[in-house]
């Protein structure tokens, strides 16, 4: 701030040349005495002003008579025509002192000395028309009294601005590039391949590329539960909402299981019934439906006694010829064997009870279908109680030979559809000789009446057990 500038006004009286042999002026009081400036003429004993008069304009009246100026004797004051006075704004509060050592110039103007003011400067006009200072700096320049630096940036968009700062940043805004600034071509922007961000929560590993942000690969949103539907949003990213889709809750022992609120719910309980009585049907969560077999030889019929469990089914292991009224066992059992064993097998087989028996000749041959000849009542005529010992070669004739090998009713042989088994000949109990070496056989591949030895027929000799019905 500029200090206040205080003019010392130092009024100076100069005789004119016509006066110079008379005393020197008389100025009221002493020099420290504050005088007026309406007071400027004189001032009696008593300090009273009684100065000569002035004119309208402020300007003394010449002359002044002594008889005007007062009573005391005081030397008569020669002044010029006229004296300038300076205009004093304010000037109760100009301080003017007495001192007349300075000068009027030549047209009478009273001259004020300007004092310089430098304080806390170092350049910049002193307040008198000088310079407090000269900056040195080649790009200083004065500031508020501060030789400061002035940055030069005419044409340049960046770099050094000469004085310690920078004419501008270089900055795209663009993470996908490198700003750099080159001291003649300005900012240079330099494409980068940095990670960067496309905006975009549905891609992933997004890199920059040619000074663009290039997406990455797509995220998966899969959660891995049925129950929700997986979608990316690319404002949001991955979305999973739950759906009403059918699903599986790990236990095969439920079925139709289904969503809800993005849990699998289990369904209705899985019924496992094979509709086999012989199985023994159950669940598990691993492995759902279950079918173990029950032992063999349980009755699995409440209507048909003769129905039991076999390898987990239900079969009859007998079966009632309604012509006969025999009871035969459906299924051979034990395989091939020799005649003696054959009767023992019988006689000593549990099915459905007891009270099997090897059939004779005439009961086996009740079982022969559509073979004519060696049907019960046929023209062969080995039968019990009639032509029975083949010694005379008289009981078999050709008609017992039977019929076409292989081209019986039942898949091929000569038996009721009931049968089971293989087509081959069956003992009968009926010895065929009367030395008891041999015995009857049907063999049912081609419905033949025939005689077979005891012990050496091991091979393809059957046995179907019989019993009365009950
Ligand atoms: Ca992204
Ligand atoms: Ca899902
Ligand atoms: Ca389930
Ligand atoms: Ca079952």
């Amino acid at each position: 701030m500029e200090a206040p500038r205080r003019y010392l006004a130092v009024v100076v009286f100069v005789l004119t040349s016509g006066c110079l042999e008379k005393p020197a002026p008389w100025v009221p009081g002493a020099s420290d005495v504050e005088v007026k400036s309406d007071e400027l003429r004189s001032a009696d004993g008593a300090g009273e002003v009684v100065g000569p008069p002035l004119d309208g304009n402020g300007e003394l009246v010449a002359p002044v008579d002594a008889a005007d100026v007062g009573q005391q004797d005081i030397p008569e004051i020669c002044l010029p025509d006229s004296v300038d006075v300076p205009d004093i704004p304010n000037a109760t509060e100009v301080e003017v002192k007495p001192d007349l050592s300075g000068d009027v110039s030549a047209d009478g103007e009273v001259d004020v000395e300007c004092i310089p003011d430098c304080d806390g400067k170092e350049c910049g006009d002193n307040g008198c028309g000088g310079e407090c200072g000269e900056c040195q700096g080649e790009q200083e320049g004065c500031v508020g009294g501060v030789c400061v630096c002035l940055p030069i940036c005419e044409e340049k968009e960046c770099g050094d601005d000469g004085c310690g700062g920078s004419c501008g940043e270089c900055d795209d805004g663009n993470p996908c590039t490198d700003d750099s600034c080159d001291p003649t071509a300005g900012c240079v922007y330099e494409n980068n391949a940095l990670p960067c961000d496309d905006s975009n929560w549905c891609t992933d590993g997004d890199k920059c590329g040619g000074g663009l942000c290039l997406s990455g690969v797509s995220i998966v949103c899969d959660d891995n539960n049925v129950c929700t539907s997986d979608t990316c949003v690319p404002a949001v990213g991955c979305v999973w909402v739950s759906n009403n889709n059918p699903c599986e809750d790990d236990d095969k022992c439920t079925s139709g299981d289904f969503c809800l609120d993005g849990n699998c719910i289990p369904g209705a309980e899985v019924v496992c019934d094979d509709g086999n009585p012989c199985t023994d049907d159950s669940c598990s969560p691993a492995v759902g439906c279950a079918y173990t077999n029950l032992p063999d030889g349980i009755q699995c019929s409440l209507e048909s006694p003769q129905d039991v469990c076999a390898d987990g089914q239900c079969v009859s292991v007998w079966w009632k010829d309604s012509k006969s009224k025999l009871v035969w066992q459906i299924t051979p059992t034990g395989g091939a064997m020799q005649w003696d064993t054959a009767n023992t097998h019988c006689s000593g087989l549990s099915l459905d009870g007891s009270g099997w028996r090897l059939p004779s000749i005439d009961e086996l041959r009740t079982l022969i279908r559509a073979c004519p000849a060696t049907e019960s009542g046929g023209t062969c005529n080995v039968q019990d109680g009639g032509c029975i010992y083949q010694e005379d070669y008289s009981c078999a004739d050709a008609s017992c030979g039977g019929c076409a090998s292989g081209a019986g009713p039942a898949n091929g042989c000569y038996w009721p559809d009931e049968m089971q088994g293989d087509c081959d000949p069956y003992w009968s109990s009926t010895p065929s000789h009367k030395g008891g070496c041999c015995a009857w056989c049907v063999d049912f591949f081609a419905g033949t009446v025939k005689g077979f030895a005891h012990g050496t027929q091991t091979a393809g000799r059957h046995v179907r057990c019989v019993r009365d019905a009950l």
